[in-house]
């Protein structure tokens, strides 16, 4: 399929593509999937206007600074080393510097490891957290896992609501409590999945500004409970980030992480106007591994990060 892919990545079998969902990514990503194509799609030679012009791309696509300045100079190296010419050259070795970049982010979530294997999820206020919920117990689901869901934002009664509609459409365990702390529901959700032998469990948390010290404080006890409930767990603290919140997203990661200790990102909403530059931002100033990427509101729109199919979309290289 994609040329570059193939001479990048000898070796790893080529993924079965899926058109609807690559459609999706590559309208998602289409501001900067155009303007990379039209800005090496000229017919120009490599000349320092070129990497001007994709200098502004990049950090106008959230890349930032720094992850811009080591993907130039990188590709510098590569345009030289290969004596490329011509822009559209360009595109592939740009393509090459990308996956180098963003590859290592690339680390399917094994939930295999323990039983049950718990994931909590944080992440600001509507970030996605509780839709990826939906989305991905119907992921775990399609692998054959028990599923549990604990509704641990007990700060807005609609967020239980939220997902215990979901939980009743899909026949999925929800536990929660009328009133109580996120600490006690989710305790109580970790005990209930070992006593029915669940796969995996899901908590929610509600969203908080990383500013908010107090909520802050909260969620490292619900983190610490957890572990209470069964030693080792969360096994994954998964942060959701707003693709369309840009240089934040990277902000939003350096600070869970020094509170919680953040082990996979779901990165949503690359449907909308984001532009999808945040992911190598990530991946060069504070990388954790990239589990799952959203591009819609429906339950199949949520799936594994997969770098091939992400630096492909971002540019603009057709799809067959
Ligand atoms: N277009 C689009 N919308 C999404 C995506 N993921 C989530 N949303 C929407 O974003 C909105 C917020 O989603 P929630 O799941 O409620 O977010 P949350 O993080 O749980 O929010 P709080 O609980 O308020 O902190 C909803 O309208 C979702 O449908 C996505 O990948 N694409
Ligand atoms: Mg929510």
């Amino acid at each position: 399929m994609f040329g570059f892919l193939k001479k990048t990545l000898s070796g790893t079998p080529e993924k079965p593509a899926n058109p609807g969902w690559l459609g999706k990514l590559k309208r998602g990503l289409a501001r900067t999937g155009n303007q990379l194509v039209d800005l090496f799609g000229g017919g120009g030679k490599i000349d320092d206007e070129l990497y001007e012009e994709l200098e502004t791309i990049l950090i106008t696509s959230d890349v930032g600074m720094d992850a811009t300045r080591h993907l130039l100079a990188d590709l510098r190296r590569e345009v030289k080393e290969q004596r490329l010419t011509e822009a559209s050259q360009m595109k592939e070795a740009l393509a090459h510097c990308l996956m180098k970049l963003l590859k290592p982010l690339a680390e399917l979530l094994d939930t295999g490891t323990h039983q049950p294997f718990v994931i909590m999820l944080c992440g600001v206020n509507g970030a996605g957290k509780t839709t990826s919920i939906g989305k991905l117990a119907k992921y775990f689901q399609g692998q054959g896992k028990s599923v549990l869901l604990a509704a641990g934002d007990t700060f807005r009664a609609a967020a239980r609501e939220q997902l215990m509609t979901w939980g009743e459409r899909n026949n999925v365990t929800v536990i929660a409590q009328q009133s109580g702390d996120a600490a006690a529901v989710i305790f109580d959700a970790v005990q209930a999945a070992q006593a029915r032998k669940i796969d995996v469990v899901l908590a929610d948390t509600a969203g908080r500004l990383t500013t908010q010290a107090h909520l802050m404080e909260e969620i490292k006890k619900v983190k610490r409970v957890i572990d209470k409930a069964l030693p080792g767990a969360p096994h994954e603290v998964l942060l959701v980030l707003d693709a369309n919140t840009g240089q934040n997203a990277l902000s939003q990661t350096k600070a869970f992480d020094e509170a919680l200790g953040v082990t996979g990102l779901v990165l949503t909403k690359l449907d909308g106007t984001a532009k999808g530059g945040v992911i190598a931002a990530i991946a060069k100033a504070h990388p954790i591994p990239v589990r799952f990427i959203g591009v819609g509101e429906g339950l199949d729109d949520l799936r594994p990060f997969v770098a091939e199919e992400f630096v492909s979309a971002l540019l603009g290289f057709d799809e067959e």
